[in-house]
C-alpha cells in the first residue's frame, strides 16, 4: 500500500453555466473537507481543479447564447472561479483548459500515445447532420438510452443511468442542431482499442491489483462506482473515438488531421495533469512528483462521470507508463431540489454565485447543511426548510448553545480566565474518555471518504459538551460558596473551555469561518491537530477575549425559508416545448446593417396566374411604388392585404418570379403550426420608416 500523499481532483466544472448547490455537495464541498483535513494532520497534498472549456457542452451554449465558444467559457470561467474562492474551496491551483500548457500537455499525451500504437485509426460511418454540414457526437446527439430507455441520452453518455455511449447505441438518435434525423456518413478517427483492456481492469477494479501488485483497497471504492464499472466491462469494452470532427477543442496534432480535435473526455482528464505542471512551474517544483510513485491519486466527481475517470482515464494513464493510477474515485449521487431535479435549463436551482452574495455571513452554514445532506450513497434532496431546521436545531442549539455557555460562564465566574481543574469525578474521567476517541474516528472516516459521518462525529464533541454542562449543571453549584463547591466550578469550566477549543479542531475542516470565530472567543491561535482529543489545551489562567461573544450561529426565521422558496419559484423559466428552428450562424453588426428594411404600405394585391401560392403587390415603401412578389396566397386573398402596412426588405436583388420581376420581399411571422402573420409597425408608423 501507498503512504499518504495526495493529488486530490475535483471534477473540472464546464464552463457552460454557474454552479448550482448540487455541484457543490457531490463534488467540491467534500473534496475540500477532505483536503482541509489532510492537511491539518500534515499529510502532504496537492488540491487541483479547473474549468473544463471544451466539448459540445461548450459550443452548444455558445450557440443558444449567440456568442462565441471563447466568449462564453470567458464569461463562466470567471464567475466560477470567483465562487469558488468566496465559497473558500482551497484549491492551489484553479485553471483552465483553454490554457496554452494544456493545448501543448495534451497534445504530447496523445502523441506519446499515438506513437506506442495505443490507439487506432479507424474510418467509420458517423452520424452527421447534412443541413448544419457537420458530424454529430456527443451533445450534439441525443436519443432513447439503450439501457434505461431515458428519452434524452447523450452521444457520448446516459446522465440518468451513467453509461457511456456511443452515438451508434442511441435508439432513434435526432441531430440537436436541426433535430432532423441524422444520416451516416464515413470519417477517420483514432480509437482507444478499450477491450484490449478488460483483463487488467477487471483484476484493478475488482482487487485493487495491477499485475498482481496491490494498488488500493477496493472495499475503500463505493458500490455505485465498483459497481457501475462492472456493468460496463462485463457488458464488453469497445473501440471509442477519442478524436472529433469539430473545430473548438484541442487540435489533433497529426498532420492531415485539419479539422479535427480530441475527445473532450481525452483533454479534460489530462487537464488533472496540465494544471499540476502550471502549478509545479508557479511554485518550482517538479509536477512529475504528484503522478508518480507512491503517490495517491483521488477524483472527486458525480455519478455522471465515473466511467470516465475510473476506466478510460486510468487505461490512458497505464498506456503512457510511469504515471500513478487512482487510488480512489469517490463518486457522489445527485441532489435534488425542493421535490425536483436541479435544471439550468428551467432556471430551477440556487446558484452558489447567488446565494453567496444574497447571504455572506451564511457560508458554513450552508456547507453545514450540505454536508449532512451530501448524496454520498444515495440521491438526496435540499429544501429550505430542512436548512432552517438543520441550522437551527443542530448548528445553533448544538454547537452555538455550547459555546456560549462556556464563554459567558467564564466571563462571568473567573473575568474570562481558564480556571484550573482540581480533583476529577468519575463523569470527568468518562468525559476524558469520549474527547479522546473522536480524532481517530473522524480521520478514520475522512480516510473512508464518509464526509458526512464525520461531520456529524465533530458535532458530536459540542453534544458531549452541552451534555456534560447539563449533568454537571455549574450554575448551580457555583451558588455554593464552600471551597469544595467553588473548586467543582472550576473543574467543569476548564473541562467545558477544553471541549471547546476541541472544537475549533474538529469543526475546521467542515466549518473554518466558525472555528475561526470561536479561536477569537478563546483567544488562540490556530492549533495543531496533535492537540486534538485532549484536555489540556488552554494553560491554567490562560485569557480569553473578554469581549462578549457575538452569536456563532444565528437562527434561521421562518421569513428567510419563505423567501427563499418564493424566490426559487418565481424564477422558473416555464419551458414551453415548441420545436422551433436552432438559431442561425452568427452575422456581424455590420452584415445586418447592410439590409434595408423598412415599412411599407401594400396599395395593390392580386394572383399570379398559373402560380397557388404568389399574389403579387405593388408596394408604396416611402421611397418609391415597387411591385414585390409575394408566396403568401394560400394564406391571404388580395382583399384581405390591401392597404396592410409591412416590414418589407428593401434592397434585395430583383428577382424574376414566374416572368414577374419582384423588387423586394415582404417580411413575415411563421408558427410551429406553419401559419403566417405580416409583421406590422404600430400606428403612426408609415410607408418609408425604417425598421433596424
Ligand atoms: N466537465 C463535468 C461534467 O460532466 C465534466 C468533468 C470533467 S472532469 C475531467 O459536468
Ligand atoms: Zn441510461
Amino acid at each position: 500500500m501507498k503512504d499518504n500523499r495526495f493529488t486530490v481532483t475535483a471534477a473540472l466544472p464546464y464552463a457552460n453555466g454557474p454552479l448550482h448547490l448540487g455541484h457543490v455537495a457531490g463534488v467540491y464541498l467534500p473534496a475540500d473537507i477532505f483536503v482541509r483535513f489532510k492537511r491539518m494532520i500534515k499529510e502532504d497534498v496537492l488540491f487541483v481543479c479547473g474549468s473544463d472549456e471544451h466539448g459540445a457542452a461548450i459550443t452548444l451554449r455558445a450557440k443558444k447564447e449567440g456568442i462565441t465558444p471563447q466568449e462564453i467559457v470567458d464569461k463562466y470561467h470567471n464567475i466560477i472561479k470567483q465562487a469558488f474562492s468566496d465559497f473558500d474551496i482551497t484549491f492551489d491551483i484553479y485553471s483552465r483548459t483553454s490554457n496554452e500548457i494544456h493545448h501543448k500537455t495534451a497534445q504530447d499525451y496523445f502523441t506519446t500515445l499515438n506513437d506506442k500504437k495505443s490507439f487506432i485509426q479507424k474510418t467509420t460511418e458517423q452520424y452527421y447532420d447534412a443541413e448544419f454540414n457537420q458530424f454529430l457526437a456527443d451533445r450534439y446527439i441525443t436519443g432513447q438510452c439503450p439501457n434505461c430507455a431515458n428519452e434524452n441520452a447523450y452521444g457520448d453518455q446516459c446522465e440518468k443511468c451513467g453509461s457511456a455511449l456511443s452515438p451508434t447505441d442511441l435508439i432513434n438518435p435526432i441531430s440537436t442542431l436541426s433535430g432532423n434525423t441524422p444520416v451516416l456518413k464515413e470519417t477517420t478517427h483514432w480509437f482507444l482499442p478499450m477491450e484490449k483492456h478488460e483483463d487488467w481492469l477487471r483484476e484493478w477494479i475488482k482487487e485493487g491489483k495491477l499485475d498482481g501488485v496491490q494498488q488500493h483497497d477496493p472495499k475503500l471504492w463505493r458500490n455505485q462506482v465498483n459497481g457501475q464499472c462492472m456493468s460496463w466491462i462485463d457488458g464488453g469494452l469497445h473501440p471509442r473515438a477519442m478524436t472529433r470532427d469539430l473545430d473548438w477543442g484541442v487540435k489533433v496534432p497529426v498532420e492531415g488531421a485539419d479539422g479535427k480535435v480530441l475527445y473532450v473526455w481525452l483533454d479534460a482528464p489530462i487537464g488533472y495533469i496540465s494544471m499540476t505542471k502550471e502549478w509545479a512551474q508557479q511554485q518550482n517544483k517538479n509536477w512529475e512528483d504528484y503522478w508518480t510513485g507512491d503517490r495517491k491519486l483521488v477524483h472527486f466527481i458525480g455519478k455522471d462521470n465515473i466511467v470516465f475517470h475510473a476506466i478510460i482515464f486510468p487505461i490512458l494513464l497505464k498506456e503512457h507508463g510511469g504515471l500513478v493510477l487512482p487510488d480512489n474515485v469517490p463518486a457522489y449521487e445527485f441532489l435534488n431540489l425542493e421535490g425536483n431535479k436541479f435544471s439550468t435549463s428551467k432556471n430551477w436551482a440556487v446558484w452558489l454565485h447567488e446565494f453567496i452574495a444574497d447571504h455572506p455571513t451564511k457560508i458554513d452554514e450552508l456547507k453545514y447543511v450540505l454536508t449532512a445532506i451530501a448524496p454520498e450513497s444515495k440521491d438526496a434532496e435540499f429544501t429550505w426548510k430542512e436548512f432552517q431546521d438543520r441550522i437551527n436545531n443542530e448548528l445553533a442549539d448544538i454547537v452555538g448553545n455550547f459555546v456560549n455557555r462556556a464563554v459567558i460562564l467564564t466571563h462571568k465566574y473567573y473575568d474570562a480566565n481558564v480556571p484550573a481543574k482540581g480533583k476529577l469525578t468519575e463523569l470527568d474521567e468518562d468525559v476524558l474518555k469520549q474527547l479522546a476517541d473522536f480524532p481517530q474516528r473522524i480521520a478514520d472516516l475522512i480516510s473512508k471518504y464518509k464526509i458526512r459521518e464525520a461531520q456529524a462525529e465533530a458535532i458530536n464533541v459540542a453534544r458531549l459538551g452541552n451534555k456534560y454542562l447539563a449533568e454537571t449543571e455549574p450554575w448551580k453549584i457555583s451558588k455554593d460558596q464552600s471551597e469544595e463547591a467553588q473548586d467543582r466550578v472550576r473543574t467543569i469550566m476548564n473541562f467545558a473551555l477544553q471541549i471547546t477549543a476541541n472544537l475549533t479542531l474538529v469543526l475546521a475542516p467542515f466549518l473554518p469561518k466558525k472555528a475561526q470565530l470561536i479561536r477569537d472567543f478563546l483567544n488562540i491561535e490556530e492549533l495543531d491537530w496533535s492537540l486534538a482529543g485532549t484536555a489540556t489545551i488552554l494553560e491554567d489562567n490562560h485569557k480569553i477575549n473578554p469581549e462578549k461573544p457575538s452569536i456563532l450561529i444565528e437562527k434561521i426565521e421562518d421569513e428567510f425559508v419563505t423567501k427563499e422558496v418564493e424566490k426559487l419559484k418565481a424564477s422558473v423559466k416555464e419551458i414551453v416545448e415548441v420545436k422551433t428552428d436552432p438559431q442561425k450562424e452568427l452575422v456581424s453588426f455590420d452584415d445586418f446593417t447592410k439590409m434595408d428594411i423598412r415599412v411599407g404600405e401594400i396599395l395593390t394585391a392580386e394572383k399570379v396566374k398559373k402560380a397557388d401560392k404568389l399574389l403579387k403587390l405593388t408596394v408604396d415603401t416611402g421611397l418609391d411604388k415597387r411591385t414585390i412578389v409575394s408566396g403568401i396566397a394560400e394564406h391571404f386573398t388580395p382583399e384581405e392585404v390591401i392597404g396592410k402596412r409591412v416590414s418589407v426588405l428593401l434592397n434585395l436583388a430583383p428577382r424574376k418570379i414566374r416572368g414577374v420581376e419582384s423588387q423586394g420581399m415582404i417580411l413575415m411571422a411563421e408558427n410551429t403550426e406553419g401559419k403566417l402573420s405580416f409583421v406590422e409597425p404600430a400606428e403612426g408608423f408609415n410607408a418609408g420608416s425604417e425598421i433596424r
